[in-house]
């Protein structure tokens, strides 16, 4: 190589190294730190900063070094933040993808440099599952399904017997074309769509928000007699329903039966006072086996495909006492 080429090359890598700084070698006898790089969605729940502040937490526990960076509920963000990962060459990178679709060439970039990519909390869209190492989450359909088994229960549907009328159901989604709102839509749709008793009469996203949750609600009421039942995505869109109930002096939980999904504290609270029905857990604590599945992919191990965490279901008329703190 000329020397004017070979000082250009030269110059263009310590550009490089002093814009991103690069990997640093460690010292002689010191171990070697895992580096991740952490692509979090943004700060949109109580849900949202509990995820964070678990998976910021086991980091620091197990001594592995977290470079976050909050995308501010913005898909391009998070494909800017991946690929500042890549050049940082970064030993694993972890991120929630706020959509489900795509990702494919940032992660195709990611596999070309040989960094693998566990996915968490929400799940993607792609043809080839080459491209992630695996994905830690929780199981959007089932938390539908459960939703949907407390009404024919409540309602004693299943039985035979039709009520006079059908039970109208007013949906309120979370982020369009996420995992959880499309699996909490198909879960509950495969028991309650089958289910003669009950008619969805609408549906509206609200994005996880509890302002959104709010207007929605507010809408809602403008637009379709006697809604009988409201199922809401999160408890973040839920306690913005509880707010336009009370300011219409609607009961919440007697004259409109409310069931949600993550089983946030003000949740919980929400159905011992009987304002709610029903909540479904959704647990944001994955940060101690999302470190767990860091350390196996730093060492070149392999993981399971789909790990899906263990979540319950707290409903009215139960023994509600013995619920342990949220914690969020
Ligand atoms: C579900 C998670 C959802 C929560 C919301 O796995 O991604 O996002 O249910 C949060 O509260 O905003």
């Amino acid at each position: 190589m000329k020397k004017s080429a070979f000082f250009f090359a030269s110059l263009c890598i310590l550009c490089f190294q002093s814009c991103y700084g690069g990997k640093k070698k460690p010292a002689e006898n010191q171990e070697k730190k895992i580096i991740v790089g952490f692509s979090q969605i943004g700060a949109e729940s109580a849900w949202r900063t509990c995820n964070t502040a678990s998976v910021r937490d086991a980091a620091q526990t197990a001594g592995i070094q977290l470079i976050y960076e909050n995308a501010e509920q913005k898909q391009e963000n998070q494909i800017k933040a991946i690929r500042s990962f890549i050049v940082y060459q970064v030993d694993v990178i972890v991120f929630v993808p706020i959509v489900a679709d795509g990702w494919d060439t940032v992660l195709r970039e990611a596999k070309d440099a040989s960094i693998p990519v566990l996915v968490v909390d929400r799940k993607i869209h792609t043809e080839d599952e080459s491209l992630y190492a695996g994905v830690i989450g929780t199981d959007s359909e089932e938390e539908g399904r459960e939703s949907a088994r407390f009404l024919q229960k409540k309602f004693h549907t299943g039985s035979g017997k039709l009520p006079k009328k059908k039970y109208r159901i007013f949906e309120i989604r979370g982020t369009e074309d996420s995992s959880p709102a499309i699996g909490r839509a198909a879960g509950f749709r495969e028991i309650i769509g089958k289910d003669p008793a009950f008619e969805i009469i609408g549906s509206e996203s609200g994005d996880f928000l509890r302002s959104l949750g709010k207007e929605v609600m507010a809408n809602a009421l403008k637009s379709y007699k006697n809604i009988d039942i409201v199922y809401s995505h999160n408890d973040g869109m839920t306690l913005g329903v509880l707010d336009e109930l009370a300011e219409q002096h609607i009961a919440a939980g007697k004259d409109i039966c409310i069931v949600s999904i993550d089983a946030e504290q003000a949740a919980i609270d929400a159905l011992q006072q009987g304002k709610l029905n029903c909540v479904v857990e959704c647990n944001p604590f994955l940060g101690p086996q999302v470190m767990e599945l860091v350390k196996k992919l730093a060492a070149g191990q392999k993981i399971p495909m789909l790990t899906h965490v263990k979540e319950t279901v707290f409903e009215e008329g139960t023994d509600l006492s013995g619920i342990a703190p949220r914690g969020y």
